[in-house]
């Protein structure tokens, strides 16, 4: 029987999203690889797999009739900025890798995450649309815009079906994340409820286009299970859900939290965040495949810290 691989299935998407497809696929009939060791049992096979690594990746996808591949292997905007040629390496080879793999017909379907990353200062910042300027500022965005161009050119000239949303910043709470702009927006739960105080990297009135994980993994398996015939974008969905500053999450918090509090100090990542819009507007997404949010800013706040505290007892 065919099977599904999560790659990068230990990061912050990749073990929400193992456990829904084991939901809905069974175990057997999925297989979860990343180079780090899950800290639970993820419930299904698991391989220890460096990415880039053309050979072992090749042979997995052979040796265990890899059908569907969801790629969320990435180096992220904060940590990219530090290591560019790692950054741009590891999320251009691998997609490469993928995509090749596909041409050559072994592997069916793809699933690859693009993000709000490839919009730049230059882009309008309110409600950004699907189709505008896109002059990304960061090495995580240059690469994510460059893979959204050859995903699309191997669905034109290899009918590589290849799906993409351009995920804004997720926040969850199985998963910390890591070396991502948008990471204030987990960081804040977990201080909030051990230390009640948080120091936010960002300033307190920098907007950004988030969404609430189960929201962000419902969105993937409904696109990937859309027929093709209805995916119009074949570059990556505009993908909206919430938009909040520190501040509005902060206030959102202390409704729960009444002694919580917050201090401001920006540092490098405040300029990443200061490229990035304020809004998306994915209307394409909702008219082609049906996309609609779940979470709300005081929804997901409620949801967080409920389990954030259960977690951490
Ligand atoms: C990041 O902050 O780098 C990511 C993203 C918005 O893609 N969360």
């Amino acid at each position: 029987m065919d099977k599904i691989l999560v790659l990068g299935a230990s990061g912050q998407v990749g073990i929400d999203l193992t456990i829904r497809l084991i939901e809905i696929f069974g175990n057997h009939r999925v297989i979860a690889a990343d180079l780090k060791e899950p800290e639970e049992e993820v419930g299904c096979k698991f391989v220890q797999l460096d990415a880039t690594d053309k050979d072992s990746l090749l042979s997995l996808v052979k040796r265990e009739k890899i059908s569907e591949v969801y790629h969320l292997v990435a180096m992220l905007s904060a940590t990219a900025e530090k290591f560019p040629i790692k950054g741009w390496q590891l999320n251009m080879d691998t997609l490469f890798q993928v995509l090749e793999m596909a041409r050559q017909g072994l592997v069916k379907k793809i699933f690859w995450p693009s993000s709000i990353a490839v919009f730049g200062p230059t882009t309008p910042k309110e409600h950004t649309p699907q189709h505008t300027i896109v002059e990304p500022a960061t090495i995580y965005g240059i690469s994510k815009y460059a893979g959204e161009l050859l995903c699309q050119w191997y669905y034109i000239n290899h009918k590589v079906d290849v799906r993409s949303v351009r995920y804004p910043g997720i926040v969850s709470w199985k998963a910390e994340p890591g070396g991502g702009t948008t990471d204030y927006a987990v960081e804040i739960f977990y201080q909030a409820v051990k230390d009640g105080k948080y120091e936010s990297f960002l300033n307190p009135d920098t907007e950004l286009p988030m969404m609430y994980i189960d929201d962000a993994i419902n969105a993937t398996i409904t696109l990937m299970q859309a027929p093709a015939h209805s995916i119009n974008i074949r570059t990556s969905y505009n993908l909206s859900a919430i938009s909040f500053t520190p501040a509005q999450l902060a206030r959102a918090i202390k409704k729960h939290l009444p002694s919580f509090t917050i201090e401001y100090k920006p540092d490098y990542r405040q300029q990443i965040a200061d490229s990035w819009p304020k809004s998306i507007d994915d209307a394409e997404a909702r008219k082609d495949w049906g996309w609609s949010h779940q979470f709300d800013l005081d929804k997901m706040v409620s949801e967080m810290l409920f389990q954030i505290t259960k977690k951490l007892k």
